[in-house]
């Protein structure tokens, strides 16, 4: 297309998948999600593309059109997905952003690499887009991108979304090259986040190392305005309603539960296995509950699904190890011959499946230490049509403030956890649907739509 796309989704992942026929060919399909779809119908309304890379190392897919998005992949080598994405991008600034969780480390060859893939997305982005267009930059792999890409095509309107928490002005200092990163994102028209307190938070930093002047939302920076302001996430409530309804994803809600044990109350966990997400905190809780007698493996069962992410991050090795150790070390301890306390499965399901097991729960388990929003959360409660289940949500969670009816933890207090757990099991039905019908109002009214339309209203 010789004049370029009127709008450009740039992510440091493509919204498709790889699948490979039974013909041996490979077929790329639309990868599942909230932000795929929100943005899907957008992006080819208007005539749009979406630049980001396969997932593949040293992929040369070139440019192709997959269910009515225009894709244009960033080729990334095996030593840039080791430096720009598993080092810089997550075990650089990931643990940093997240309040330290875990220690970050600091590498300048993972620095260089970010440097020069940034530099390759704003290239690419800067080759396709039309004059004048609208360019919606995604996420922390891609902080350096919005200023790149301004200097290469200041006739840009430029948005940025952080999905992550952005942190303290006093733990965003000890970022090498840190103003490097904050001019980065200066480079956008509009910076957008989880949270109000995150904008703040970046608006201070914009103070404090640059001395800016920030006046309320926004802050003059090299004659323009740059906008910062919260758009909470949300997700695809109508697809999740969606397969709630589903007569087989019902029926095999009933049947994990007989499988489980049909009397027994179910806790669940969803989460991708990282640090970030309180998984120990939540399984210690848990096995605690079970030494004092206050649950029994008779009663209550704990399924945590951990999704596989990152593995070749020497931490998220290591946190596995802790969790399955001590997951083996509940279920020897507590467990019977033909029935443990903790079904543990690290593995992907496909969304109909989680869908299944949201129905089938009684407590459903969401204890970040820190979470940007938390769309498990979200997801758990729009597939609630019953108006029954507890939710257990972390206070340090983007969700937390929009989902106040929760049972609401602080996760490093493992007494409060276990306590929270208690309470979501013993509250009477009426309270739970309570909750559940507030809850669930706040989302419909709030979905995935809703904040992609916002943003780009803004934006625009
Ligand atoms: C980042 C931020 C922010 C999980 N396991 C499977 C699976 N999932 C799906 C869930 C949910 C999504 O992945 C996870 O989203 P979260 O929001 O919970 O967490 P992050 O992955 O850390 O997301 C976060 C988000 O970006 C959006 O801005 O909310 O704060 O950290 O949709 O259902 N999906 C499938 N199989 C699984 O095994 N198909």
């Amino acid at each position: 297309m010789a004049d370029g796309y009127e709008f450009v989704v740039v992510a440091n992942r493509l919204p498709v998948d790889r699948t490979v026929g039974d013909d041996g060919e490979q077929h790329w399909t639309r990868s599942p999600g909230g932000l795929v779809s929100a943005l899907e119908p957008i992006v080819r309304s208007s005539g749009g593309a979406w630049v980001g890379w396969t997932g593949a190392p040293d992929d040369d897919t070139g440019p192709q059109e997959v269910d009515g998005i225009e894709l244009r992949p960033v080729p990334l080598s095996a030593e840039d997905v080791d430096r720009y994405y598993e080092g810089q991008s997550n075990s650089t600034i990931w643990p940093l952003f997240h309040d330290l969780v875990e220690p970050p480390v600091h590498r300048r060859p993972w620095r260089q690499a970010y440097d020069s893939v940034n530099r390759r997305f704003a290239e690419a982005t800067a080759e396709v887009a039309a004059h004048g267009a609208t360019v919606w930059v995604h996420d922390y792999q891609l902080l350096l991108v919005p200023a790149m890409l301004r200097a290469l095509r200041p006739d840009l309107r430029i948005g940025f979304f952080l999905h992550i928490p952005f942190p303290p002005v006093e733990l965003f200092m000890q970022l090498p090259r840190r103003a490097e990163l904050l001019r980065g994102l200066l480079g956008a028209d509009l910076v957008g986040f989880q949270r109000p307190h995150a904008a703040q938070n970046f608006l201070q930093l914009a103070a404090g190392l640059l001395g800016l002047e920030p006046d309320d939302d926004r802050v003059a920076y090299e004659g323009r305005t740059v906008v910062a302001q919260a758009f909470p996430i949300s997700i695809d409530v109508a697809e999740t309603d969606r397969l709630a309804a589903d007569p087989d994803v019902q029926r095999e809600a009933d049947r994990l539960r007989a499988e489980l044990g049909g009397d027994r109350r179910l806790l669940l966990g969803v989460d991708r296995l990282d640090y970030t997400k309180g998984i120990e905190q939540r399984v210690e809780a848990f096995g605690e509950l079970l030494a004092e007698g206050v649950v029994s493996n008779d009663e209550v069962v704990l399924v945590q699904v951990a999704t596989p992410s990152r593995m070749r991050v020497a931490q998220y090795q290591q946190l596995r190890e802790r969790v399955e150790r001590e997951v083996g070390r509940i279920n020897g301890e507590f467990g019977a011959v033909g029935r443990v306390p903790v079904h543990y499965l690290f593995q992907s399901r496909s969304p109909a499946e989680l869908v299944a097991l949201y129905l089938a729960t009684d407590v459903m388990l969401v204890t970040p230490l820190r979470d940007g929003m938390n769309l498990v959360a979200k997801e758990f409660v729009a597939a609630r049509r019953d108006e029954q289940g507890a939710l257990v949500l972390s206070e340090f969670t983007g969700a937390a403030a929009e989902l106040d009816d929760a049972f609401v933890v602080n996760p490093h207090d493992v007494e409060d956890l276990k306590r929270a757990i208690v309470a979501a099991l013993d509250a009477p039905p009426d309270d739970r649907a309570v909750r559940m019908r507030r809850m669930r109002a706040r989302v419909q009214a709030h979905d995935v739509d809703h904040w992609a339309r916002e943003f780009l209203a803004a934006l625009a």
